[in-house]
């Protein structure tokens, strides 16, 4: 009787232990241990060589171990039940969960904002409009004349259901409209997109990116224009820590140009922010570098669009957003910016 209650005890020891992962496990601990050649078939054939009177007691432990295992059965049948459950009992829940990969601004998207808010700061609105538009808008109001070069086929793209709609060249089409709107004082910036028909290389694309702006009020002057620009180049590059060590002192002129839909014109250039002015390569050994176009709005545009230019006058400018990104990290190919190589594009997290 003692090493039947012992050898129950160790049985029970190994039931409690048991572990099933699988709904087979489960069912060989039923065959082991329930099934009719099973271990608790067994010790209950052992009632026959119990004495009499403690068999009462022998009948009880019995009935305890019998219920003890079959609730252990039903235990690990219902933990091992499908095999999503094997699975989720396999898995740990306190493990951190697989980073999600973020995206990052596109360098144009960085700098376009970039330039934007400079002009904000100085009280410009923000301007938008279309990027298919008519041959008004994007030449004829600007003072182009009719057989311009700009104007050339080879120059623009025209939508071939109409010959009077083209891919905006410039973003100059939407001061156009503003000014038709007819309200003063204007000033406001218009960054976008613009295509010109080029053949694609490190230094020119089919399309690319735009920030111009114009301002027209009572008396604004040639004076007016350069101090906007210094402000502009002073925050856009003044604090950018170049290897040429330029810092907060980078240099700035003006050269005479010629523009359609400006008078005078002129071409602004900045200290070569690679060399510091000593000259390299990017600025072709001359220490300067081209950044922006800019003038006095002409009379003409003014009048074209019902603003008497006789009371008013402005000044505007316009840059290339591609330009101005390559100059401030140094990219050598225009390609880079509409192949969308990501490790190209992971470069600027973070970057402004
Ligand atoms: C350049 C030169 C320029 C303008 C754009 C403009 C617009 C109006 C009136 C007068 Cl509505 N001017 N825009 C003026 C001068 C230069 O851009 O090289 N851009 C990348």
């Amino acid at each position: 009787m003692d090493t039947l209650v012992q050898k129950i005890e160790e049985y029970k020891a190994e039931i409690k232990n048991y572990i099933a992962q699988k709904s087979e496990e489960a069912e060989a601990f039923r065959i082991k241990y329930l099934g009719s050649k099973g271990l608790v078939k067994d010790v209950m054939g052992e009632m026959k060589n119990v004495a009499a009177e403690k068999r009462k007691e022998f009948g009880l432990l019995l009935n305890e171990f019998k219920l003890f295992t079959e609730a252990k059965y039903e235990e690990l049948k219902s933990a091992t039940a499908g095999g999503q459950e094997a699975a989720a009992s396999d898995m740990d829940l306190t493990l951190p969960g697989d980073p999600l990969p973020l995206g990052t601004r596109h360098p144009i998207s960085l700098v376009r904002n970039q330039i934007v808010s400079i002009f904000q700061r100085l009280g410009f609105a923000v301007a938008e409009g279309p990027e298919v538009e008519d041959d008004w808008h994007n030449f004829t109001a600007l003072n182009m004349p009719e057989n311009h070069t700009a104007r050339d086929m080879q120059d623009t793209f025209y939508i071939s259901q109409n010959p009077d709609w083209i891919l905006r060249t410039h973003t100059s089409s939407v001061q156009v409209r503003e000014m038709e709107k007819g309200k003063l004082p204007i000033r406001i910036v218009c960054p976008g997109r613009v295509y010109r028909n080029e053949t694609i290389s490190a230094r020119a694309h089919c399309f690319f990116h735009q920030v111009e702006g114009l301002y027209i009020a009572d008396n604004v002057s040639f004076a007016d224009l350069k101090q906007t620009l210094y402000f502009f180049v002073k925050e856009m590059f003044g604090r950018l820590s170049s290897p040429g060590g330029q810092g907060e002192n980078v240099k700035v002129r003006f050269r005479p140009s010629y523009f359609p839909f400006t008078e005078p014109s002129a071409e602004m250039d900045i200290s070569c922010l690679i060399c510091g002015g000593k000259g390299c390569n990017v600025c072709k050994h001359t220490g300067w570098v081209e950044i922006l176009g800019c003038g006095m709005v002409h009379p003409n545009l003014l009048d074209n669009c019902g603003i008497d230019s006789n009371k008013y006058t402005g000044f505007a400018f316009g840059m290339g957003v591609e330009r101005i990104t390559m100059l401030k990290y140094q990219i050598k190919d225009l390609r880079l910016f509409s192949e969308n190589d990501v490790r190209f594009l992971r470069q600027f997290t973070g970057a402004v």
